[in-house]
């Protein structure tokens, strides 16, 4: 299926009409073509977000909430197209799609089409100046929306929901990898009634179509969510031209597991932190430390566990382990199981490819689990974003702390033990903008998201999104 861009309202095809194939990873074959988006197809995007912007921008909150409520709603009517549509893009488990992938989505639209409404101004009455202070929450303009391949619809409507909920036009990008679920999304906001040119959405690559909306002089605003070295090179583009920036990147999460944790609630959770999507989440925690007096026992049951999981077609209901997104991403993960076994790590279980039964040529890997001696190999400390977790033993608090900040991310980190006061040390010294205790992944929509060092500067979420995509702007009257 071939799909267009979508500016000012209406499906087109790219100026030049150049395309770039898409694939199937379940199948290795190309089932359509998305278009190879130049610099013109962005100014054009642009040009329809700026005329929408004037109408848009003076819109009450409760016109726009109920706009994104509508979205919201027409997204969980299209569930089952939907998920299906993402399944067969990115090759992640039906039921994952369907349980998680698009129902985030509309929640996504319906939590900011509600923030909104709730998203008052401050004010302050300056005692003894005779004055008064209230802060307004101005609309940028024109912003920038990138988004990764790993969870499509869930992302690009988490930057796109907030960006026109505080009165924004947009300019988006999907991954060029997982365009589909983006494509829909165009047909359903017509349906909801989006005025023309609020939303654009310009397929293409990073190097092209991205780079066009990045360097662009007018877009004031880019919310990016990907790789940590094209985050660096989006913030090196935008520093001249003053931009502002949310960029949410990679991660190389610890999970550190306590001896006084619930076991089992641990083990189930942990086969999840560790290999949902295929491990293709920037939260999942790739990094396992188990105490020392517990190592034995955890590596022969979460071996044991991880074996049982199914790789499988990706539209199979009972598939646990999907395909990798593109070929290009299953070398660069085995290429790092061959790094761990160059530097001595044990492979317990997985390790090589899958052959499915009539898609010999899909992406499969089987969930890996590697022992490793050192917290500093390349597998411990270098982001691969796919089946493959690490783990090794600790001997106390102090020792897994500094092994747990020893990288250059710091997204999220997940805690398993029943003491209070050990919570309380470890997520106060933890180095990460997410840190769960004997959960993972657990969501409120209300929080901040984000994380530090190579992770990626600033937050969304709750009202973190809504003051990212606003201005603030400070008024003081004397009376
Ligand atoms: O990401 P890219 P890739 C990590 C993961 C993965 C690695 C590379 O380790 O293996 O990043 O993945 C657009 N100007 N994560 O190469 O290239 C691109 O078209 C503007 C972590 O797929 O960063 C896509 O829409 N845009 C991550 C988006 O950026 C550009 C999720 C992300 O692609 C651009 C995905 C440019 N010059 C990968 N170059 C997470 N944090 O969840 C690329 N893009």
């Amino acid at each position: 299926m071939n799909i267009q861009n979508y500016i000012n309202g209406n499906f087109q095809n790219p100026i030049n009409n150049h395309w770039i194939d898409n694939y199937n990873p379940s199948n290795g074959e190309v089932y359509g073509q998305i278009p190879n988006s130049t610099k013109e197809d962005v100014e054009k995007a642009y040009s329809a977000a700026k005329s929408a912007f004037p109408i848009w921008s003076k819109t009450t909150p409760e016109d726009r909430s109920r706009i994104l409520i509508k979205i919201s709603e027409l997204l969980e009517v299209n569930l089952k197209r939907l998920a299906e549509a993402e399944s067969k893009d990115n090759g992640k488990p039906i039921s994952l799609a369907k349980a998680v992938d698009i129902p985030r989505a509309a929640s996504n639209f319906r939590f900011f089409g509600n923030a909104i409404t709730q998203f008052a101004s401050e004010s302050h009455e300056s005692v003894g100046q005779q004055a008064i202070n209230y802060t307004l929450r101005q609309p940028i303009g024109v912003v920038g929306c990138i988004s990764p391949w790993n969870l499509p619809l869930y992302l690009f409507t988490w930057k796109i929901a907030p960006a026109i909920a505080a009165g924004n036009c947009v300019v988006a990008k999907p991954s060029e990898v997982t365009p589909m679920t983006a494509y829909l999304l165009g047909e359903i906001c017509n349906e909801a009634g989006l005025p023309k040119g609020v939303l654009n959405i310009v397929h293409g690559l990073g190097t092209t179509t991205g780079q066009a909306i990045i360097e662009h002089p007018d877009i004031k605003a880019i919310s990016f969510t990907g790789g940590t070295a094209t985050g660096a090179h989006i913030a090196k583009v935008a520093a001249p031209m003053f931009k502002k920036l949310s960029l949410e990147l990679g991660g190389k999460n610890p999970n550190i597991i306590f001896a006084d944790c619930d076991y089992q609630d641990m083990l189930a959770t942990t086969v999840r932190s560790s290999f949902a999507n295929q491990g293709q989440v920037c939260l999942c925690g790739s990094r396992i430390f188990v105490e020392v007096s517990i190592y034995n026992q955890f590596k022969k049951d979460f071996v044991e566990k991880v074996k049982a999981l199914t790789v499988g077609h990706p539209s199979n209901e009972d598939t646990h382990i999907g395909a990798l997104v593109s070929k290009p991403h299953l070398e660069k993960v085995k290429e790092y199981i061959q790094i761990a076994k160059d530097e001595n790590g044990t492979v317990l279980c997985g390790g090589n490819e899958v052959t499915i039964k009539g898609s010999e040529n899909g992406y499969y890997l089987k969930p890996t689990v590697i022992e490793v001696t050192s917290d500093e190999c390349r597998v411990n400390q270098e982001e691969i974003f796919g089946p493959v977790v690490t783990i090794m033993p600790f001997k106390s608090e102090d020792d897994v702390l500094e092994m747990a900040n020893k990288v250059k991310y710091g997204l999220s980190a997940t805690l398993w033990t029943n003491d209070l006061k050990r919570t309380m040390k470890m997520s106060n010294e933890l180095q990460a903008g997410i840190v769960w205790v004997n959960t993972w992944m657990m969501r409120d929509l209300r929080t901040p998201f984000g994380g530090v060092k190579a992770s990626g500067v600033g937050r969304e979420g709750g009202f973190e999104a809504l003051r990212f995509f606003t201005e603030a702007k400070n008024v003081c009257i004397k009376y």
